[in-house]
Parts: C-alpha cells; structure tokens; sequence
C-alpha cells in the first residue's frame, strides 16, 4: 500500500461536452441536457449543463423549471443516454491503455493505479499525454487529479476543473486538505455538513480538532472514515473492474398525487422495464433500490441488497413494492416522482 500514485480522471461537463462536439453551432451557448422544460411547465430535472449555463446557476439535479426560468434562451436538449454510452466506451478503452490496473466509476470517470511509473513527475506526463489522446481522438477535454490515493486524486480533480491537470504529492496533502469546505471531503453531505456545523466546524482544519472517538459516537463507522479522509489517508485500492453499473427508471407525474393506484400502476411497469433491461444485458441484480420525490422536490431513497444476486422477477417485484411502501408510509406528502434503480453484476 505504500507510495501509491494514483489518477483521477473526470470528464469535463460530460453529456453537454459531447452535445457540443456534435453540434459545434452551440458553442459559447448555455446548454442544458435533462428532461422537456415545456417552456417552464417542465417537471424533470437537468442532468449537466456546460459552462456557459452553468453561469446562470444552473446545476445538475436541479428542477429543469427553474432552469428554464434561469436562462430561458439556453438550448435545451434531451438525454441521449445510449449515445453518451458509446463515446464513453471508446474513451475508457483509451484509459485503460495507460495501466493494468484501472477502475471505471461511471460513465465518465475512472481511475488509474500509476504506481509503477515509480515518480509524481512521470504521472504527470502520462496524464498529459492521456488527455491529448482523448483530444485528439474524440476531441473531449478531461480534468486530471493525481495524488497518493484514490480519495486525494478525486479530490485534486475536482479543483482543477474544466480542462484541468493538477498533482498534489504526499508533502503536499495538508497544506491542499485543510482550507477546504468540509463539503469537498468525499462522504461529507449537507446533513453531516450540518452536524459539523453545530461545532464550529467548516473547514477541513477545522474538522481536525475533533477526535476519532468523538467522529465516531456523532456518525458510526463513517465517523472514521471521515478522521482518515480528513488527514489524506485512504487505503481503498484500484480495482480493475468495469463500472458497477446500475439499471433503473424514474416517472415523473404530470400531477403530483396520492392515487396508489395511479402509482403502483406506474410502478408495475417501471419494474417490468427494469427488468427487461436486466435480461437483455444478462445481468443479475443484488441492491435494488426505491426512489421517490414528494412534493416540495424532497427526494428519499430505500436500499436492499440481496445476499446473493439473482434475476428472479418475483423478487425484484416483491423487493421493490416493500421499499416503495415503506417510502411512503415515512412521508404522507403528495408525490411527485417514482423511481427503481438495481445495481447488477454480469452473470458467470
Ligand atoms: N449526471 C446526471 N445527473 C446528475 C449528475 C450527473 O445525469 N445529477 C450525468 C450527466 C453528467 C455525467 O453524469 O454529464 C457526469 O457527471 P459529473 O458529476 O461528472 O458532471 P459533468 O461531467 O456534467 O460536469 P463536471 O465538468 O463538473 O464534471
Ligand atoms: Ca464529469
């Protein structure tokens, strides 16, 4: 584990970059990828903007109501989810070229385990010429991070960005951690945020004044986690796997609503979509997830995983209708939006 050197790479405004290189007469103008704004009556959300929205406040997971009411001459697009697909392919397959050992995060993330190239100097240049591969081959500008760690790298990336290189070495982990929002830690929501909070605690340096033991009695398990992320340690190692990936569906309705009908109706068909799309890749679930928004856009979700996975409809069925209700049951509020999510593994 030690003297790792790891990389981080994020593609920059992904979905909307790969809109603009597709029509280059939308460049320099706000794009914003999601659902129909149907000229502001529009109840989906944005997916990502490019720069130039994102200007105007707009963010992805935002009501794409209010994004409409931001920038109501941005060029609105819709999720071309299986074009964005095959271009991140073709991008991974140039990643993983640069090491034996890779893990792809998602669509547009990886990382990389450099540790062999034995110096940060030589990470460096591989980064660079990486980036100028993914240029000139499907002309996408990426954000690098390298750092001794999957946690610091990420986290490097995430400042560097748009277009961005950037290497923080061991000696210069504190001096990069401790000015930062305790929001910048991976793990560290707005509700931890707020607990932290409540003890004066916004800045990473800050977060350093608490014990472990005190971590751990505000937060559980995560509380350590939190301690180590805060002091630039993390031991997670690069696994070479393809993206978990998950497989899900949401319906928005046209009316929020409280007809259980209308809704488990709905939610019959989101799990039979669901689960074709299970069968035609051959995957098998293990975590299935519920979503729901109710009124007011608060989003709750529910998890199982499964001890073994399986492709059994009947408990997909049986699984998903049990964490729906529950949601339900928690919030008596009018809803807004279903959902299904399973994470899946191939089969062997
Ligand atoms: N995405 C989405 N809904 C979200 C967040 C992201 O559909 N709430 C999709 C669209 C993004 C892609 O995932 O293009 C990658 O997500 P990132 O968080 O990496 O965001 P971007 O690549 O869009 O922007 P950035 O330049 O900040 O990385
Ligand atoms: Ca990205």
């Amino acid at each position: 584990m030690k003297n790792r050197i790891i990389l981080h790479i994020d593609m920059d405004y992904f979905f909307a970059q790969v809109e603009e290189r597709e029509n280059p007469h939308f460049k320099g103008k706000p794009i914003v990828v999601g659902a129909d704004p149907k000229c502001g009556r529009g109840r989906g959300v944005v997916s990502t903007c490019n720069y130039e929205a994102r200007k105007y406040g707009i963010k992805a997971g935002m009501p794409i109501s209010w994004a409409y009411r931001a920038c109501p001459k941005a060029i609105f697009l819709p999720v071309n989810i299986e074009f964005y697909q095959k271009v991140s392919e073709k991008i991974m397959e140039i990643i993983k070229k640069y090491s034996k050992i890779w893990e792809v995060v998602s669509l547009d993330e990886a990382y990389l385990n450099l540790s062999f190239l034995g110096s940060f100097k030589k990470a460096e240049k591989l980064a660079k010429k990486l980036k100028e591969e993914i240029f000139e081959k499907e002309k996408l500008t990426a954000t690098v991070g390298i750092g001794p760690n999957k946690v610091i790298a990420k986290m490097v990336a995430e400042q560097a960005k748009p277009n961005g290189l950037s290497v923080i070495t061991p000696a210069k982990i504190k001096a990069f951690l401790e000015p930062l929002d305790i929001q910048e830690l991976p793990g560290v929501g707005p509700k931890t945020a707020a607990k932290l909070g409540a003890f004066n605690v916004h800045t990473i340096k800050e977060l350093k004044k608490l014990s472990q033991k005190g971590l751990i009695e505000l937060f559980g398990v995560v509380g350590k986690t939190i301690y180590e992320r805060a002091r630039g340690i993390d031991t997670e190692p690069v696994v070479s796997e393809e993206m978990v990936k998950s497989i899900g569906q949401e319906h928005t309705f046209q009316k929020d609503t409280r007809d259980s009908e209308v809704i488990f109706k709905t939610y019959r068909k989101i799990i039979r979509n669901v689960y074709q799309e299970l069968k035609n890749y051959k995957f098998l679930f293990r975590t299935v997830t519920a979503i729901c928004r109710f009124q007011g856009f608060e989003t709750h979700t529910k998890s199982k995983t499964l001890k073994e996975p399986t492709d059994d409809l009947d408990v997909l069925k049986k699984e998903a209708k049990k964490l729906l209700l529950k949601l339900m049951m928690q919030n008596l509020k009018l809803i807004r939006m279903i959902g299904l999510r399973v994470k899946v593994v191939k089969k062997t």
